[in-house]
């Protein structure tokens, strides 16, 4: 059939039209097309999978360490011939306008090659298809999304202060009273401990750092107007836990009964089985313990390992049973929690949390070229990766808060230059969501005026092409970063 001039072979279960494009229904879904080996839209699986425009020209090249791959993208399909991608994808067409496919529920899997765009969901399930400029089809696409999955917009997001990229995991308890009073006169709303206070992966209890326990801390930022902030890998334990040491039995296993890996980092870690009653008991008792702490804002991590390829005591597929552990931790949190989720599958985490993580780690350098292009890894922590991927899902916009990641204002053990910092400053504008980790201690008297400036901004912001918007008065373009 003819769309927008071109022909295009379409075999699906059924196809009506719709605003902006077409409504198609079936578990699997093709288009053949005319546009051979051009650019793919690949959109990987949760917030640190890459997602950007990648050539057909070129077979895709697996991400090295193996052990690394269930932590970058989806692992089952790792070692794919093909070009593919989560929930949704597209290709460039030879007048540059984009031919889009996604899947209106989580559990779908896009592949691309120079003849066809295919869609294959776990379940049925309807897709949108459609031809035109990549913004007003992606505008369109997250609205039928909005629609089926019954989300409305949002109040602004909160401004966040979060420890992990200035201090990593070398936190305490003095260090973080020491840092809540430092950020007084600065205009954050959320004071967030990241990694470093709890026992191990999986032992959720403060370490001998935190001596007056997590909720002193909590305490202490509430006097001061802070909404406290904690960090927890909900759905991971490391073998040393112990959580896994007592319920070896509550962790995915593959089909020969062997334990699933979800990460190499810690020395490894295992994933729950979160589809168990007894696990999901945990985890409501879990969230309810660090709401009763204080802890009104949940940087839940690492939450892929709950949706990973394995046998699971319910049947349920990877996807649905994420989704419904997303939800029972949802139902103990309360609606007063913000949970923003992090190493998240993206479409299957919407409705659910206020904030997503819309991309890989930055950190206060701009490239690891060494992993990025040697071992194929575009997930690794840089700007420049984080930058890439959070600007390929920004359309996600109307749909969760969009998280992408911190910017920089400190020189101090900053390898950005001041136009990089810049870069991700704007970032987090056009996002909308601004967060950072420097310790006011660390910044000089111009880098605290220009933090302080950039949290007070609210700037009129307008999107003009896929990588330019206007910032109040200011054109910014973000395609020369690319
Ligand atoms: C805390 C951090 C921060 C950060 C998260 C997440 O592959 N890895 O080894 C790996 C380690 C850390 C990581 C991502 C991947 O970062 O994105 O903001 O909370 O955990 O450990």
């Amino acid at each position: 059939m003819q769309i927008q001039g071109y022909e295009f072979s379409i075999s699906a279960g059924r196809l009506e039209e719709t605003l902006g494009g077409y409504l198609l229904s079936g578990k699997t879904v093709q288009i053949g097309h005319p546009f051979g080996r051009t650019l793919y839209f690949k959109h990987g699986w949760q917030s640190w999978s890459e997602a950007g425009w990648v050539s057909l020209k070129e077979s895709p090249k697996p991400i090295l360490p193996p052990e690394r791959r269930p932590q970058c993208d989806d692992p089952a399909y790792a070692l794919s011939p093909v070009h593919g991608g989560s929930g949704l994808g597209g290709l460039e067409g030879h007048d540059g306008r984009m031919l889009f496919l996604g899947a209106l529920r989580p559990g779908a899997r896009i592949e691309a090659d120079r003849l066809s765009l295919k869609g294959s969901s776990d379940h049925e399930t309807q897709w949108f298809l459609a031809y035109g400029e990549q913004q007003q089809v992606l505008a369109r696409y997250t609205e039928l999304l909005a629609n089926t999955l019954g989300i409305r917009g949002q109040p602004p997001a909160p401004r966040v202060w979060c420890s992990w990229y200035s201090y990593y995991s070398d936190i305490s308890e003095s260090k973080m009273l020491q840092t809540i009073a430092a950020l007084q006169g600065l205009p954050f709303e959320v004071f967030q401990l990241d990694d470093g206070w709890q026992q191990n992966m999986g032992d959720w209890e403060p370490n001998h750092k935190f001596p007056s326990g997590m909720s002193a801390i909590a305490l202490r930022a509430q006097s001061q107007g802070l909404t406290p902030g904690l960090w927890l890998a909900p759905f991971i334990a490391r073998p040393s836990s112990n959580l896994f040491k007592e319920h070896p039995d509550w962790f995915l296993r593959d089909e020969q009964g062997e334990l699933v890996l979800a990460g190499t980092n810690w020395g490894g870690y295992y994933a729950l089985d979160v589809t168990l009653p007894a696990v999901q008991d945990w985890l409501q008792r879990l969230i309810q313990k660090v709401r009763g702490w204080g802890y009104r804002y949940l940087k839940l991590d690492f939450l892929f390992a709950a949706a990973l390829p394995g046998q699971r005591h319910s049947g349920a597929s990877r996807e649905e049973a994420y989704r419904e552990a997303l939800r029972l931790i949802r139902e103990a949190a309360g609606d007063d929690v913000y949970i923003l989720a992090c190493g998240a599958p993206i479409l299957a985490s919407l409705g659910l949390v206020d904030g997503l993580r819309i991309g890989p780690d930055v950190a206060p350098y701009w490239d690891n070229e060494d992993r990025r292009v040697y071992l194929h890894d575009p997930t690794g922590p840089a700007a420049y990766n984080a930058l890439r991927t959070s600007l390929h899902r920004l359309w996600l916009k109307p749909l969760v808060h969009t998280d992408p990641d911190v910017a920089y204002f400190r020189t101090r053990y900053n390898l950005l230059t001041p136009a990089q910092r810049v870069v991700l400053q704007d970032l987090a504008l056009v996002a909308g969501f601004k967060a950072t980790s420097d310790p006011p201690e660390w910044l000089d008297g111009d880098e605290r005026e220009g933090l302080k400036e950039w949290l007070e901004a609210s700037p009129s912001i307008l999107q003009t092409g896929p990588y330019t918007f206007k910032i109040g008065e200011r054109e910014v373009d973000f395609s020369s970063w690319l």
